[in-house]
C-alpha cells in the first residue's frame, strides 16, 4: 500500500521589522488552514518564520536582540498555532530563533521543530551551518550576522519517525552542503524539510550573485536525487526592509524533479501528492548505499595528512 503524504509548502512574503508574533502567527494559520483546505496534512512553514530575518542587521542592544527569540516551543503567541495544528489534524515544519539558559549562560540557535497532527512535537533541529560571519563588514548595505546570532547546531542531523515514514530536517545554508543530506540518507531518510531566507546579493560578486535563484534548486535537487529523498524548500521571500530574497519554495521528488513550485513573492500555498516510496527504487539500484558506496576508500582519502597528492602512479 503507497505510503502517501499529502504535503504543503507555505511560502512567506516579507515580513516587516515592525510586525508582531500575533501578525506572523495569523499569517502562519490562515496558510495551514488553505493547505488543509488543499488535503495537506503536513506544512512546511520558512526558517526564522515568526519575525523579520534580523541577522541582516547589526543589533548591539541585548533586550532588542532577545526580542527576536522564543524562550519556550510553544510559547503565549505561538500557542494558538498548535492549537489550529490539533485542531485541523495537519502537522507541520516550523523555524524560529530560540533561546535557552544552559549552564548558567544564553545559548541561541537557528531551530526547526517538527509537529504531528495532534499537534505534538516529535522533532527538532538547530541549524549547523551559519553563513556570513560574525561581524559587521564593510560597504553593505544589509549584514549577514547569523555566526554573530545563533551556534552552530548541536544536535547533529537526526531524523524522526512520522507521517508514516522516516522525516528530516534541516535550515537554509544547510542545503548547500552534500554532507547535510548524506548523514541522513545513511540514516534512510525518506522526506527533507527545510526554510530558507536567501538574499540576492550574500557575497558581492555579481557573477554569483547572479546564480542565486539556480543554485537554490541546484543544491535541493542534487540533494533528493543522491539520496532518494523528498525535499521541501521553504522561502520567506520577497523585498524585506529592503533586503531582496529569492522565492520558489518547491516541493522536489526523490528522482530530483520538481513536482510543485511558487510563482510569487507572496504568502503562497502549494502542495504535492508525496509517495514516500518513490525513493525506493532509486535506493535498491542507483543509490543502493550497501551495495555501491565505498567508506573505506573514503576514509584511506580523508585520512590522508595535508594536501591530498595524485595516486602513486
Ligand atoms: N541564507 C543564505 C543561504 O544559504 C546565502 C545565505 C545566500 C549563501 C546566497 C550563499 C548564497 O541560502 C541563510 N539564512 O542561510
Amino acid at each position: 500500500m503507497a505510503r502517501i503524504v499529502n504535503t504543503a509548502s507555505a511560502q512567506m512574503g516579507p515580513i516587516a521589522k515592525a510586525e508582531t508574533r500575533k501578525d506572523t502567527v495569523r499569517r502562519l494559520i490562515a496558510m495551514m488552514r488553505e493547505a488543509k483546505g488543499r488535503g495537506a496534512e503536513l506544512v512546511v512553514f520558512t526558517e526564522l518564520a515568526l519575525t523579520t530575518f534580523f541577522p541582516r542587521w547589526l543589533v548591539e542592544d541585548e533586550a532588542e536582540l532577545d526580542g527576536y527569540y522564543e524562550r519556550s516551543m510553544p510559547g503565549p503567541e505561538t500557542q494558538a498555532l498548535f492549537d489550529e495544528s490539533k485542531k485541523l489534524g495537519v502537522g507541520f515544519y516550523l523555524g524560529f530563533a530560540e533561546l535557552v539558559e544552559e549552564g548558567g549562560r544564553k545559548r541561541r540557535f537557528n531551530t526547526s521543530i517538527l509537529v504531528d497532527r495532534s499537534g505534538a512535537i516529535i522533532g527538532k533541529y538547530r541549524k549547523v551551518h551559519l553563513p556570513g560571519h560574525a561581524e559587521p563588514q564593510p560597504n553593505r548595505t544589509h549584514q549577514h550576522l547569523e555566526k554573530r546570532y545563533f551556534e552552530p547546531g548541536n544536535l547533529g542531523f537526526p531524523v524522526f519517525r512520522g507521517f508514516g515514514g522516516v522525516m528530516g530536517m534541516c535550515i537554509c545554508n544547510d542545503r548547500r552542503w552534500p554532507e547535510t543530506y548524506r548523514v541522513m540518507g545513511l540514516q534512510q531518510v525518506e522526506m527533507i524539510m527545510l526554510g530558507y531566507n536567501t538574499p540576492f546579493d550574500h557575497t558581492g560578486h555579481a557573477d554569483i550573485d547572479g546564480l542565486t535563484s539556480f543554485h537554490n534548486h541546484l543544491s535541493m535537487q542534487a540533494g533528493a536525487y543522491q539520496n532518494a529523498t523528498w525535499v521541501i524548500g521553504t522561502a520567506k521571500c520577497g523585498n524585506e526592509e529592503g533586503s531582496r530574497m529569492v522565492g520558489q519554495s518547491v516541493i522536489i521528488a526523490p528522482s530530483g524533479e520538481i513536482v510543485a513550485q511558487a510563482y510569487t513573492l507572496e504568502d503562497e500555498v502549494i502542495t504535492a501528492r508525496c509517495d514516500l516510496d518513490m525513493g525506493k527504487r532509486y535506493r535498491e539500484t542507483i543509490f543502493n548505499f550497501a551495495k555501491h558506496r565505498e567508506p573505506e576508500s573514503y576514509r584511506l582519502i580523508v585520512e590522508r595528512k595535508g594536501a591530498i597528492p595524485p595516486p602513486e602512479v
